[in-house]
């Protein structure tokens, strides 16, 4: 038998009034403590869970009884996961929340360290303009707002818009680096035409000579229309993964990689009665539903899903996806991270 490292020594009282006496130097033993520092493998602090939407929905929209966008900053209910509570958590690494603006209102210009994700839930007429420049919210979309662009959000239309908001706010909180400032004036001014980012980087070429960022995709807007559209094309090629359907990520065309540094997101298509192999991965998943119904069983607990539903399936739990209708279903994660920094593994089947 190998040694385990999962052991702890015993506490003897003469080392407990060892640990006591070495306390006030502010040291403490590592051989207390080495197991859970070094554990076998990952240990989340978060649980698997899901926020069905028809059971929110209400609460949320009370919310614009209680304050306006404008006074709130982000009028946003916070996702905490179950297991994290007042942490502005919903796993380790990551935040997620839901956005409500209303017909008219404003979330007033601001810019931030965190990079942050909005993929549109429900309603259509609102926008987020990215230094000026707008982005018209369909449902479905996804909108980028990269670290330290400026950006405010609006409503030209006349039904309630609520997204889900993603970033890496546990994350950057955690290294340290939180910078975040209002816009000095009153609004932002108008930058380009709304779909300029599109044209410019969305069709496959890129402005000659022109000099592409490359910590985040240069386009900002992902329209759902074209991201399905070419799910539907794909889940005919009977090229489908055990695990995820057709999955694909969003990417920068600059890069080929993720869109942001620390955020990967995806789309994939589950066809009905899809019943997938056991996947895990280091990086923890957040997901929108954002067509069909099923189920998705991470370890011990099943999360049934359908429309505008939001859950999560933290890091390193074993689970499956399994759906009773064709669905699509939008994910981010903290897998770029772990990959640039040599720490992503996945497995897949129960081995
Ligand atoms: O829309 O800029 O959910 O700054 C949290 C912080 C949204 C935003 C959030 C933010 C935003």
């Amino acid at each position: 038998m190998s040694r385990a490292l999962d052991a702890k020594p015993e506490t003897t009282n003469a080392r407990a009034d060892y640990y006591g006496r070495i306390d006030k130097f502010h040291m403490a033993p590592l051989w207390e403590v080495l197991h859970k520092l070094l554990s076998h493998e990952p240990v989340t602090q978060a649980s698997p869970h899901v926020w069905h939407y028809d059971k929110l929905r209400g609460h949320l929209l009370e919310s614009a009884d209680q304050i306006s966008a404008a006074e709130a900053e982000r009028r946003v209910l916070v996702l905490e996961n179950p297991t994290m509570r007042g942490e502005s958590r919903i796993t380790e690494a990551l935040y997620a929340g839901l956005q409500l603006i209303m017909p008219g209102e404003i979330a007033p210009a601001h810019r931030h360290s965190p990079s942050a994700l909005r993929f549109i839930v429900e309603g259509t007429g609102a926008y987020t303009a990215i230094n000026g420049e707008k982005a018209y919210m369909e449902r479905g979309d996804l909108i980028l707002t990269p670290s330290w662009v400026w950006h405010d959000h609006g409503h030209h239309g006349d039904v309630p818009v609520v997204w889900l908001d993603g970033l890496d706010i546990p994350l950057v909180r955690y290294l340290g680096p939180v910078f975040a400032e209002p816009y000095p004036a009153e609004s932002f001014p108008p930058g380009h035409e709304a779909g300029d980012n599109i044209a410019r980087y969305g069709v496959n070429m890129l402005p000659f000579g022109a000099q592409v960022p490359s910590q985040h995709s240069p386009i900002f807007h992902y329209r759902y229309a074209e991201t399905r559209s070419a799910l539907e094309r794909l889940a005919r090629s009977r090229d489908q993964d055990a695990c995820h359907g057709v999955k694909m990520e969003y990417v920068s065309p600059a890069t080929g990689g993720p869109v942001m540094a620390t955020i990967s997101t995806y789309m994939q298509r589950l066809p009905k009665g899809f019943h997938g192999a056991t996947y895990q991965s280091t990086a923890a998943w957040v997901y929108n539903v954002v067509e069909g119904h099923g189920k998705t069983i991470v370890g011990d607990t099943v999360l049934t899903w359908g429309p505008r539903d939001v859950f999560v399936v933290p890091a390193w739990c074993h689970h499956h996806h399994k759906a009773d209708s064709d669905s699509y279903l939008f994910s981010f994660s903290d897998l770029p991270i772990q990959k640039k920094l040599g720490l992503y593994r996945e497995r897949r089947g129960d081995a």
